[in-house]
């Protein structure tokens, strides 16, 4: 076990949780301890290869006689246009906290690649819509692309180039230093995702705007919301106030819930954009509807108010199939829904509708199908709404655990495309291992090498290759209640499905990938990201774990609460965790609210 991992199973009680916070220490103290643990960070124990990025590149060529050096004086020029701008100054924001160099962006008609860091937009059509050119000389670091969208995942691969320590959010004195050398890089799948069940627990606007730089981090393109269930209505509708006065103010084990303003809602929209991240809002249906009915009885099949509810169970609820009342609400939510939504997809849900059965089943899919064109929008729905008829580009989001269904396999036959996000691969609420001390495991368990072996290629029987639009890591937030739990459960496995949609299948190596993966883990602890120190991979020891003669013992405690202001599992650790030898305090997993997301 990496000597960050702490061996305890258990989750804090309440008490526990209260005591954590109360022994919070001083911002300014916290701030000191990050930017040491960044400054040991700056001197990894190996410098960083062009080959390690994550995903794997399509194509790396080093040249080790190449580095760059960053300099105080260095500038980043760009191809004039604006959105092209707004990438370079996404790039200079990245950088100038952890350099502490201005890093000054210009925009310039004909970028010149003699010097600094050049971005630059080319008519290069190989690179399709999300491509990018990387090239790295003792002189200039350029990257060209046909899009924004290549610029910008040029720049999250050049952001991994540099040493760990760049993710810090207070200055590091050293050298920064880029691998020579050049990288030609381009998606496999035109769809690589995350959802966020908001649902089951609310979690506030911030955190859902880290959850999407986390996503951009590794190149991942759509963020799914999971915005309604059983347990709370998270998003407002007009016309339809007591869903978030009353359908909102529920979560999973008694909380108060939440929900999401038509402005809150477009503020995500809006950071995802800026990133090159497309929502996907899912109003779940015609199933997990309680929460509206506890709004609105008279969407319920007999008419009576149910009572609310907090538990886990699923599949007892629904919307009226039989009343025009309940396609007066689904057209009104969905119209909404779809104008506060630049990217082209709905999604519907439709799974574990138990208790709407055959044809009532189908054709109520096929009714809000419709109503879904009607927004000018495109379906999707999990692959439970198959059987329903084809409607133009539908898609189905496969969650299953064997991959031989029938009933998908007809339904790609009549035109439908598939987002693979196998229960026991992808979904990312499944524990890593039996003490893990949040998620289920009716899937099984997930460890880092299950989330990552498996080709999305032929997962499904009697699906072509060609009908996979891409794959998503789900995840379901019944056991899942603050953001450093998020974070847990999405590192070190988030980048695993994020290499099995971006990297060529020619790249796939499990060994490869957890040596690369390795390398990520200092970029998280310097970013205060918390993640499972998974005993899969082999994590590069702290600096002052290299040099200490003495073998250290793996740490079997928490990390010291006098300096972890974080409440969370207790073997959820931010490595590095105290560091047992010096006393160094761990980063902070939670910043203040200027540094909890990436700028700009
Ligand atoms: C199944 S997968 C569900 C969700 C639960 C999840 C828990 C799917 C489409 N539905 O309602 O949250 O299992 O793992």
């Amino acid at each position: 076990m990496h000597p960050g991992a702490a061996a305890v199973s258990s989750l804090p009680s309440a008490a526990d949780r209260e005591q954590m916070s109360l022994r919070t220490p001083a911002a300014g103290d916290l701030a000191q301890a990050a930017a040491q643990v960044a400054g040991d960070l700056l001197t990894p124990t190996a410098p960083v290869r062009l080959t390690d990025v994550v995903p794997m590149p399509e194509q790396v060529r080093p040249e080790p006689a190449d580095d760059h050096h960053l300099a105080a004086d260095t500038v980043i020029r760009v191809s004039s246009g604006t959105t092209a701008l707004a990438v370079a100054e996404h790039l200079a924001a990245l950088l100038r906290p952890a350099t502490g160099y201005p890093l000054p962006v210009t925009g310039t008609a004909d970028p010149k690649p003699d010097s600094g860091i050049v971005l630059a937009l080319t008519g290069d059509d190989a690179l399709g819509a999300e491509g990018y050119r990387l090239a790295v000389t003792r002189a200039a670091v350029r990257i060209t692309a046909a899009t924004p969208a290549g610029l910008f995942h040029g720049v999250q691969t050049l952001r991994q180039l540099l040493p760990p320590a760049v993710e810090s959010r207070t200055p590091v004195a050293g050298r920064w230093v880029l691998p020579g050398g050049s990288i030609v890089d381009r998606p496999r799948y035109p769809y690589r995702g995350a959802m966020l069940d908001v649902a089951r627990h609310f979690f506030p606007v911030a955190d859902v705007l880290r959850v999407i730089d986390h996503l951009a981090r590794y190149k991942l393109n759509h963020l799914h919301l999971h915005l309604t269930d059983d347990q709370g209505w998270r998003i407002a509708v007009p016309g339809w106030p007591r869903l978030t006065t009353v359908g909102a103010a529920t979560e999973v084990g008694g909380g108060s819930g939440g929900y999401y303003s038509t402005a809150d809602y477009q503020r995500i929209v809006a950071y995802a954009a800026a990133r090159h991240i497309t929502v996907v809002p899912e109003i779940d249906l015609p199933g997990h509807t309680n929460s509206a009915l506890v709004a609105y009885g008279e969407l319920a099949p007999d008419g009576v108010t149910p009572p609310p509810y907090t538990g886990t169970e699923v599949g007892f609820s629904y919307v009226d199939p039989a009343s025009e009342r309940t396609y007066e609400f689904i057209a009104d939510v969905l119209g909404e829904v779809a104008a506060n939504t630049p990217g082209p997809y709905l999604h519907i849900g439709g799974d574990e509708a138990f208790k709407v059965k055959g044809a009532t089943y189908t054709g109520f899919v096929e009714r809000v199908q419709r109503l879904v064109a009607a927004t000018g929008k495109t379906v999707v729905g999990w692959h439970q709404i198959a059987p329903a008829a084809h409607t133009e580009g539908r898609v189905l989001q496969w969650w299953g655990t064997n991959g031989d269904d029938p009933a998908t396999a007809e339904a790609v036959r009549h035109g439908a495309r598939l987002i693979l996000s196998p229960g026991n691969h992808a979904y990312l609420d499944m524990k890593y291992a039996p003490d893990t001390p949040l998620g289920h495991d009716w899937a099984g368990l997930i460890d880092v090498r299950r989330a990552y072996d498996w080709e999305p290629g032929s997962h499904i029987a009697d699906v072509p290759a060609e009908a996979v639009l891409g794959v998503e890591a789900p995840l379901w937030t019944e056991s899942v209640t603050s953001l450093p739990e998020i974070e847990f459960m999405l590192f070190p496995r988030l980048p695993a499905i994020a290499e099995l949609g971006w990297s060529p299948r020619s790249a796939h190596s499990w060994a490869g990938f957890r040596e690369r993966l390795a390398g990520q883990g200092p970029r998280w602890a310097a970013a205060g990201i918390t993640y499972h120190s998974s005993p899969e991979i082999p994590w590069p020891p702290t600096p002052a774990e290299a040099t200490d003669p003495v073998p250290t013992p793996p740490a079997t405690t928490p990390a010291t609460p006098t300096t972890d202001p974080v409440t969370r599992p207790a073997n959820v650790a931010t490595t590095p965790a105290t560091d047992p030898v010096s006393g160094t305090a761990p980063i902070p997993t939670q910043t203040t609210p200027e540094t909890a997301t990436d700028p700009v």
